[in-house]
């Protein structure tokens, strides 16, 4: 069953592709991020924040004119343009919303242009040095000998991963292939890189490959106020595989993947590709259905810690922190 706060869009008879909000374009570098996020050539849940918020960025500086209340409605649709690529992923409103904060308070558009300059570089800045403490915190749960396990391709899970080898401790990492677009290839790649044993798995292979597992690490896209996570879809499979044989599930994410939308009741919509990810044409015949939903619902009792740059944190204490964060504010 899907989790109360999270809405999972069900298959319909005819084939589903998630319906995206209207499409405004602004300009090139707005739309071009937008378009990338979209079909997946930037992708991650940090990396698309760090890209929507540069492109925001880009968009103040390059913006030619000096009325203020055309630059604002500019900037709304820019910013509709960059949260209207991909759905699921809180860090990427998270990011705009930073981006974009005090602008509309500024009385001219040389203000509004260096303020949102600003944010961008802060953000980028924030997320970045977040990523390198969670990889600090995270590495210590990691011990000599250890056999890991991680889903699809998280930035943040891999950082944790590098730093332990870093440090000296002799560990193999078991990385799934991740169906339908075999993020794990780059998992693999990037750990291969580092020097770091690594196998690569089918992603059925999970359950089997946990009875060995010491420790499970992946990534969030988004985390509700309830402590559940949103994640590539079968990191809930890998959750109860690792429940079933005691092995700790450790999720790695900077805050801004919190969603404080949650706490005010709204869902989090999960995105529901193409199915031309899934199956090529004439492989089928053509009365079957597809269903193929990217990111899927880990409930809170499955999930061991959050490791973020406030430091270790149980999925009870996440409501804590967002309010800390993003604060409450509830709409009448
Ligand atoms: C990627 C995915 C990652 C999170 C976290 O999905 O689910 O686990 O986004 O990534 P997709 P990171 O490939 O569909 O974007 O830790 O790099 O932010």
């Amino acid at each position: 069953m899907p989790a109360s706060d999270i809405r999972i869009i069900q298959p319909s008879s005819d084939i589903h592709i998630f319906n995206l909000p209207h499409y405004c374009p602004v300009n090139g570098t707005v739309d071009e991020t937008a378009q990338k996020i979209r079909d997946m050539t930037i992708r991650g849940a940090g990396r698309i924040a760090r890209a929507g918020s540069e492109a925001l960025g880009d968009f103040a500086r390059s913006y030619k004119g000096n009325d203020i209340d055309r630059f604002r409605e500019d900037l709304k649709k820019a910013a509709d343009t960059i949260l209207s690529s991909r759905p699921t992923a809180v860090s990427l409103l998270n990011g705009v919303n930073y981006t974009i904060k005090g602008a509309d308070r500024e009385e001219s558009v040389d203000a509004a242009r260096e303020l949102i300059i600003r944010n961008s570089e802060l953000f980028c800045e924030s997320s970045l040095k977040a990523a390198e403490t969670v990889a600090r915190i995270g590495a210590k749960r990691i011990a000599d000998g250890d056999v890991i396990m991680t889903h699809c391709n998280s930035s943040m899970a891999i950082g944790v991963i590098k730093e332990a080898f870093r440090q000296g401790k002799d560990i193999r990492v078991y990385a799934t292939e991740s169906r339908p677009w075999r993020q794990g290839l780059i998992t693999v790649r990037q750990l291969a890189e580092a020097g770091i044993d690594t196998t690569l798995i089918i992603d059925s292979a999970v359950r089997t490959v946990m009875e060995w597992t010491d420790k499970v690490f992946v990534g969030a896209d988004t985390v509700t106020s309830q402590g559940y996570l949103v994640n590539k879809i079968g990191t809930s499979q890998l959750a109860l595989s690792a429940d079933e044989a005691r092995v700790p599930f450790y999720c790695c994410t900077e805050t801004y993947k919190f969603s404080p939308l949650t706490i005010d009741g709204d869902i989090v919509p999960i995105e529901e590709r193409d199915v031309s990810e899934v199956v090529s044409p004439g492989d089928i015949p053509g009365s079957v259905k597809v269903f193929n939903p990217v990111f899927d619902t880990t409930p809170a009792k499955y999930i061991d810690a959050y490791i973020t740059e406030e430091g270790v944190l149980s999925p009870g204490s996440v409501y804590g922190i967002m309010i800390e964060k993003f604060g409450y504010n509830r709409k009448e």
